[in-house]
């Protein structure tokens, strides 16, 4: 293997349904940082480990380049010339940024006015056909499973299976590097795509590393090459986040009018219904609810004291599992990963908004500035 890291389909060949003669769809996706926290478990004031795994760092600038290499990838090997998908941004995003690099049309619906805007010109520069809908995800998602009957097209949203397929890989990233899976896992959940996908790469790894038999993964459902061996090691509990008016999985039914700062999981029907609950309780994890403030008050906290800037959804994560640590839920001693699913630069609206950073405006000489920098100094 050459030293130069040619994205994740190449990095786990073997695990992912690809063969030697399938041209292979990537833009160098995967192998993103797992960041340790200094100053948060600090903040907790328990003894907690934390790390985040930045998706943000992908091409596209979310995990979602991890399905869509996958997705796109089989879509070329199947002869397919065009993909559509419903997103509330960033799976529009990388739709379009693999279709261009396949060389293939990519139509995206979003929800007229509700993306972040990197997201939208992330669409419209890579040359896709930006559909916007009077309407939400869950209208749109609706609407590409009618069309892709009628029409000439691939469908690249997480009930394409070769996404979730791309998207285990974070799991086996998490577990290499750690040396064994975390005690919780916590990510944000819009489809639940993510956390079954996570969920599948944890119970593939497990039973790979061959140790104790304890279960067999339902998740695998006699897909998994590894089904024979019927064994797993550790696996996470994994944890479920969801924005507090947008949060079907806490009602225990779908909602039809979401609403959140977090517009990346502004989802009310999730397309993972049943794998997600299959998740829960596979692993002995929960799901539980954000408001919109802890929410963004998470997303600025790890700007500024961790250097990490993700995107408002992406935080849900981390503001849930500080709510649990902080409750006892999870326990002190543990080792917990929080995955920072999209860059903070998709939606620079919502962070200048919350901004309470001090920005003057001076006149160009050296007094103004002296004076601007001693007044901000910190003590
Ligand atoms: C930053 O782009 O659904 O639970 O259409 O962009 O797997 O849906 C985005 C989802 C979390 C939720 N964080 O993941 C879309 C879309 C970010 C996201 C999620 C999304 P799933």
């Amino acid at each position: 293997m050459s030293a130069r890291y040619t994205g994740l389909i190449e990095r786990y060949r073997d695990r992912l349904p690809v063969s030697d003669d399938t041209r292979l769809i990537s833009l160098g996706e995967g192998n993103t940082p797992l960041i340790k926290l200094n100053y948060i478990p600090k903040l907790t004031g328990k003894d907690v480990e934390i790390f985040v795994k930045y998706e943000g760092l992908n091409p596209t600038g979310s995990f979602k380049d991890r399905g869509m290499t996958m997705a796109v990838t089989k879509a070329v090997e199947e002869g397919s010339k065009a993909i559509i998908c419903a997103s509330t941004g960033n799976t529009s995003a990388a739709a379009a940024a693999y279709a261009a690099r396949a060389g293939i049309a990519a139509f995206v619906l979003i929800p007229d006015g509700k993306i972040a805007l990197g997201k939208l010109a992330q669409g419209m520069m890579h040359g896709a056909t930006v559909i916007q809908i009077k309407g939400n995800f869950d209208d749109g998602m609706q609407l590409v499973k009618e069309v892709a009957e009628h029409a000439p097209v691939t469908i690249v949203n997480s009930i394409n299976p070769y996404r979730l397929q791309g998207q285990k890989t974070a799991a086996f990233e998490i577990v290499e590097e750690l040396g064994e899976a975390p005690d919780y896992h916590c990510l944000p959940v819009g489809n639940a795509g993510n956390i079954t996908a996570h969920w599948i790469g944890y119970s593939e790894y497990a039973c790979q590393l061959g140790d104790t038999v304890t279960e067999a993964c339902a998740l695998c459902e006699g897909e998994c090459q590894y089904t024979n061996v019927v064994v797993c090691s550790k696996r996470p509990k994994m944890v479920g986040y969801q924005a507090a008016g947008s949060a079907p999985f806490m009602r225990g039914e779908m909602v039809d009018n979401p609403e959140t700062v977090a517009t990346a999981i502004r989802i009310g029907h999730p397309q993972s219904w049943d794998r997600a609950w299959k998740v829960k309780e596979e692993s002995g994890g929960w799901f539980d609810e954000c408001t919109d403030e802890a929410i963004l008050a998470a997303q600025k906290l790890l700007a500024e004291k961790e250097g990490v800037f993700c995107e408002p959804a992406s935080a849900t994560s981390l503001a849930g599992a500080l709510a649990d640590i902080e409750s006892g839920k999870i326990p002190e001693g543990s080792k917990i990963v929080c995955t920072l699913t999209g860059h903070g630069l998709k939606d620079p609206d919502t962070a200048i908004k919350q901004s309470t950073a001090p920005m003057v405006t001076v006149d160009a000489t050296l007094d103004a500035v002296r004076n601007a920098i001693l007044s901000n100094m910190p003590d």
